[in-house]
């Protein structure tokens, strides 16, 4: 297994997002693939018996499993779910004649941990790292029916990002002169360093690109709060005599006016007359779409369209700034994840979690704990929410070379992916590594190195949560993160001490760094419907009044200038392996997994209203661009209260200022209602 991750290690594949349009096409993979489980653990009988060369749905063992999904939860058998090693999907693919001539590749969106693709025979490709794309170019055969064959290994390891313990355990007693064994022979453990369920396979959309004999591999764009604007157009192979026409047109609000034309594969410009994107609440999130068209003399080659937004992220000691507003954000901690499907892509689930973070009045989120889909980004950039972008590294524990080559290369795929998107606000390297040990400080450092080097315009963070006064890394860090359980990890039950632990902790940290900060993570445990007064905990009070604690610490910390950002742990229950302080899944959603509201989704909902008109308020004074737009008629800056039905005017846009300031006024009540 080890020889196989390090072959694939440096295969970087700047993909971009697959696109249908008058040049570009590609077939979706997503259906029904033939399935093969081996034994857990073999040593690779599949490898070692050219399993790929077989048709699968010949074995008896065969079925068939949904892409994109995670198989896990989809038998009624544990050895399925609990499943570590190979796993095999293979699908029949016939290529069009009209096809033969194209370029071919075989993307894939997210394959949980380790891939080996193969086509007929051939092996054609690996990739480590479960949350990121990859494509390999391909050959078909066009006078037959192809086989796609991916065979997926899931186990973790110390060399795993992110990680995980696999330890073979014996125990015999000597029972009247008789070995006794406990375990089974090869019986071994494998432990996640983290807290989700470890959810494998084709986790979202897979499919076969066809594209020209040479194409646009690559769009960067980078576009300023000032209207300036660059451009690099990489082509998959470097050609002489090509070039490109390159417009800029306004998607919203006013669609299709061309903004910018110019021509080359690399080129700047000061954009005059442009609306910003802007996180909701602060202004309309305005995107706009670069065409690149590659042309070789006045044909044609390859046409590829980007969304990409106005908007500038700086930041000082105390906050983020976003063109040059101060950006106070109020959002979630999350997971992909839920029933049957678990972290398998489903735009009905990511629908509905948008949705819920706005109904919540959310204007944030961080990808806990590893690259979202790409689906989501875009719908992020459409909506206006900011996104702390993380990679898959949580519960590192390791920081040796081979550790640091995977991670740099995951945090290089996750740049390469997201960097167009004006939703990301920041990278983060990683969630809770164990900083305190002295090796993480060269680590991070070259670490937080290549991320500022690929993207110079967004800042670095980390989650931490370690102490201000052992931390190696903050240091290196443009925002520092932390995570924090005070009433529940610590303290359980004493919910008087839980607003001074959190104002003295982050005091702390910032008497020692300096930098701007946000809470991550924060929360309590909840069974939905298990209720007692007074709370104990894993009810519903409890977690109730665990928040408005925490709550209370946060206004403070908010107020002298000490956080520039808040997220609940977390936005819904999750799956996690089992343990005894997990009861199916982790609790701390404020939504139950199937995503009903518990008691502490209305205090999130209200308190994020209340922050929504009161950073309103703050910015509107220096408001400018955003001001003057005018709105679409979308829902993205559209704020509501919990009680709308009974307070319809709570419900105001954003860049409608005249409703906005009645808004401020109701909130004010609301807020002077709420404290006596
Ligand atoms: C954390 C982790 C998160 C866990 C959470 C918890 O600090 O970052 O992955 O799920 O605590 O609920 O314990």
């Amino acid at each position: 297994m080890r020889c196989l991750l390090v072959l694939s290690l440096f295969l970087y594949t700047y993909a971009l997002y697959p696109q249908r349009n008058e040049i570009r096409q590609y077939d979706s993979l997503d259906g029904l693939w033939t399935f093969v489980r081996e034994q857990s653990n073999t040593n690779g009988t599949g490898l070692v018996n050219q399993w790929y060369l077989s048709d699968l749905s010949t074995f008896p063992n065969a079925t068939q499993i949904p892409v994109p999904s995670a198989y896990n939860d989809l038998v009624e058998q544990r050895e399925w779910r609990d499943h570590v090693g190979w796993v095999w999907y293979q699908l029949k693919y016939t290529p069009a004649q009209r096809d033969q001539g194209l370029r071919t590749f075989l993307r894939f969106e997210s394959v949980n941990y380790f891939a080996m693709v193969f086509l007929n025979d051939k092996n054609v490709g690996n990739h480590t790292g479960g949350h990121l794309p990859f494509e390999f170019e391909v050959t078909f055969d066009y006078t037959k029916i192809n086989f796609i064959t991916v065979a997926v290994n899931n186990t973790l390891s110390n060399s795993t990002i992110p990680p995980g313990e696999f330890q073979y355990k014996t125990e015999v007693y000597t029972i009247n002169g008789q070995p006794y064994s406990v375990y089974p022979d090869g019986f071994f453990e494998q432990t996640p360093d983290f807290d989700f369920f470890n959810y494998a396979g084709i986790l979202r959309s897979a499919y076969v690109l066809k594209l020209g004999s040479v194409f646009i591999s690559d769009v960067w764009i980078i576009a300023q709060a000032n209207g300036s604007l660059s451009y690099t157009i990489t082509l998959d192979k470097s050609t002489t005599g090509l070039t490109a026409n390159v417009t800029v047109s306004s998607l919203q609000p006013t669609t299709g006016t061309i903004v910018y034309s110019g021509t080359g594969l690399q080129n700047s410009a000061i954009v005059q007359n442009i609306e910003l994107w802007y996180p909701r609440g602060y202004g309309y999130p305005s995107l706009y779409v670069m065409e690149a068209k590659l042309l070789n003399g006045t044909q044609v080659i390859d046409i590829y369209r980007e969304t990409f937004g106005f908007r500038t992220v700086t930041w000082d000691s105390d906050k983020i700034y976003i063109n040059g507003k101060p950006f106070y954000c109020h959002g979630f901690g999350a997971h992909e994840d839920f029933e049957l499907h678990g972290r398998g892509y489903n735009p009905v689930v990511m629908i509905k979690d948008l949705n819920t973070m706005e109904w919540m009045n959310g204007n944030c989120y961080r990808t806990s704990h590893y690259p979202y889909s790409q689906e989501r980004a875009y719908e992020a950039d459409r909506r206006g929410i900011a996104v702390i972008t993380e990679t898959p590294a949580v519960g590192m524990r390791l920081f040796d070379n081979t550790n640091l080559a995977l991670h740099k290369y995951m945090l290089t795929e996750m740049i390469q992916r997201d960097k167009n998107h004006p939703s990301v606000i920041a990278w983060s390297m990683s969630n809770e590594p164990q900083t305190y040990k002295n090796e993480s400080k060269a680590y991070y450092q070259q670490l937080a190195n290549v991320s500022r080097t690929l993207d110079s315009t967004r800042p670095v963070t980390n989650v931490l949560d370690t102490n201000w006064d052992d931390d190696q890394i903050a240091e290196w860090l443009d925002i520092i993160c932390i995570n924090r359980y005070y009433g529940w990890y610590s303290n359980t039950g004493y919910l008087q001490t839980i607003a001074n632990s959190y104002i003295g902790n982050f005091l702390a940290w910032k008497q020692k760094f300096n930098k701007p900060m946000i809470l991550t993570e924060y929360g309590a445990g909840a069974i939905a419907g298990l209720t007692r007064e007074p709370g104990v905990d894993f009810t519903e009070e409890y977690q109730v009044e665990v928040i408005r604690r925490v709550h209370m610490a946060l206004d403070e910390l908010r107020k002298n200038g000490t956080i520039t950002g808040e997220m609940i742990w977390n936005f819904a229950d999750f799956m996690t392996s089992q343990s005894t302080t997990r009861a199916a899944g982790n609790h701390k959603g404020v939504l139950t997994r199937n995503r009903q509201p518990k008691m502490a989704a209305y205090v999130i909902k209200d308190r994020y209203y209340n922050l929504t008109v009161e950073l309103a308020n703050a910015t509107s004074a220096t408001s400018t661009s955003s001001a003057t737009a005018t709105s679409s008629g979308s829902t993205q800056s559209t704020i509501t209260s919990s009680n709308s039905s009974t307070n319809p005017s709570n419900a105001v846009s954003a860049r409608n200022y005249a409703s906005m300031c009645a808004s401020i006024i109701l909130g004010l009540i609301l807020l002077f209602a709420m404290s006596v």
